[in-house]
């Protein structure tokens, strides 16, 4: 009993700090955070949840309402995790206090894709459904999914939202952080991380001289190349690094994934 709950709590730990370079990257090193970033406005990314510990616990992932019950998560936030170890807060924006139209949810179903590879972090995504349905209105709706098989050019401003740590290791941030990153094609990303690394289902963004990421606590969060979900914060060599773009799961490889999951 007490061995499975140890067995337990270390899954959780590592399910919420997942990332697959950033054991080898010194947390020292800092100047990290969705890097970069600034303040969102209040109701600027209405799709934007936050993946708790337990209902109404503390942050774990981030995530987006796709539909009123029906959230899109990564893949690592969900590996090992049952529903009732879950909550989902729609219309947050401050992470330390409580904002006018916050509403938290128990999760119902957690449906992690079923080729998930924690090794190799293809298909790192995850369909959640809400134990209710989530009020929609100026702080909370829904955002909507690219065409099938879409591809984004080389150059692509896009956007990645999150409440993530603002360095690697250290804190995370009060307000919902935006940051502006431009895709970087998947042959650059292969140069960057290795020819087997990117799958074609991967999406990479980042500037060249670093400065600019996603970061630990943004994961599972939305990458938005125009006005849809293009992306899923997913993985990348410490957080902001030069020559090591931020790795996105591409949402529009999983279309008839997510359609036969609905
Ligand atoms: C993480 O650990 C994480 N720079 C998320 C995104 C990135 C790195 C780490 C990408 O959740």
């Amino acid at each position: 009993m007490r061995a499975a709950l140890l067995f337990a709590l270390v899954a959780a730990a590592s399910a919420k700090s997942f990332s697959r370079k950033a054991f080898a990257t010194p947390l020292s090193r800092g100047g990290d955070r969705i890097v970069g970033g600034t303040d969102a406005s209040r109701g600027e990314f209405p799709h934007q949840i936050m993946l708790t510990r337990g209902v109404g616990g503390s942050l774990m992932c981030g995530g987006s309402l796709v539909a009123a019950d029906t959230v899109i998560t990564a893949g690592h936030c969900c590996d090992g995790m049952s529903a009732s170890r879950l909550g989902v807060e729609v219309g947050s924006h401050m992470l330390y206090e409580d904002d006018p139209d916050q509403e938290a949810f128990a999760v119902k179903q957690v449906m992690l894709h079923e080729q998930y590879n924690s090794n190799t972090i293809t298909n790192d995504i995850c369909m959640l459904k809400l134990d209710g349905s989530a009020t929609t209105g100026a702080n909370v709706g829904f955002i909507g999914f690219p065409a099938s098989m879409e591809e984004y050019s080389e150059g692509t401003d896009c956007i990645v939202t999150g409440w993530g740590t603002t360095s690697a290791g250290g804190s995370l941030a009060g307000t919902l952080q935006k940051v502006t990153v431009p895709v970087v094609s998947d042959d650059h990303c292969r140069d960057a991380y290795g020819q087997n690394d990117i799958a074609d289902s991967m999406i990479c963004a980042g500037l060249d001289q670093g400065g600019k990421d996603s970061c630990q606590g943004d994961s599972g969060g939305p990458f938005m190349c125009g006005n849809q979900l293009s992306g899923v914060v997913s993985w990348g060599y410490g957080c902001a690094e030069p020559g090591y773009p931020g790795v996105y799961t591409q949402t529009s490889y999983f279309i008839d994934w997510v359609n036969s999951h609905m």
